[in-house]
């Protein structure tokens, strides 16, 4: 490349930039559209689900829990930017958790809110572990929400693997 080609890609590459676009959208995974809770994506005990969360863009589950159970969500992280937010929301539509940061990073600056002993996990490396004991059978939700930086140019994405297990809650 001599200089004046260099010079044009350069200026080319920053006008680019300055107007944000082209978008470079992230691919999106199959289980799309599954943004709110009626068009939630179901699970099943021990079969996992890899997908991609996009910001602006959430990913929403549901497991249908009998009276009694301890749900056991696990997520674990495949790559990409790990800035996820998490909602837990019971069969009458109680929030039984919420991650109340906006930004990546900002989790231990902002506790969650929890309710009724759900709990989240974070002990392992990049694996998240929810615990939601289902005192009321019916529909649970997990809302996974991708979040991003003040300044990215770009939408973040988040690559992960979710699985569903259950145990009987302790007496
Ligand atoms: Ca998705
Ligand atoms: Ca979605």
């Amino acid at each position: 490349m001599n200089r004046s080609n260099v010079l044009v890609f350069a200026i080319g590459l920053f006008a680019l930039l300055l107007c944000g676009c082209p978008r470079f959208p992230r691919m999106e995974d199959g289980f799309e559209p599954n943004d709110t809770r009626e068009m939630a994506t179901t699970l099943e005990v021990g079969v996992p689900i890899t997908a991609r969360a996009v910001q602006g863009n959430p990913d929403v589950f549901k497991f249908m829990a009998d009276p009694g159970e301890l749900l056991i969500f696990t997520l674990e992280s495949l790559g990409e930017e790990d800035c996820v937010a998490f909602t837990v929301t019971g069969p009458d539509g109680t929030e039984l958790f919420a991650d109340q940061h906006f930004f990546c990073g900002d989790r231990g600056f902002e506790p969650p809110l929890t309710v009724n002993g759900v709990g989240l996990n974070m002990g392992m490396e990049d694996r998240y572990v929810l615990s939601v004991p289902a005192d009321a059978g019916g529909d649970y939700f997990l809302t996974i929400n991708e979040l991003g930086e003040v300044d990215n140019l770009f939408d973040f994405s988040w690559l992960y693997r979710l699985t569903v297990t259950t145990t009987g809650l302790a007496e």
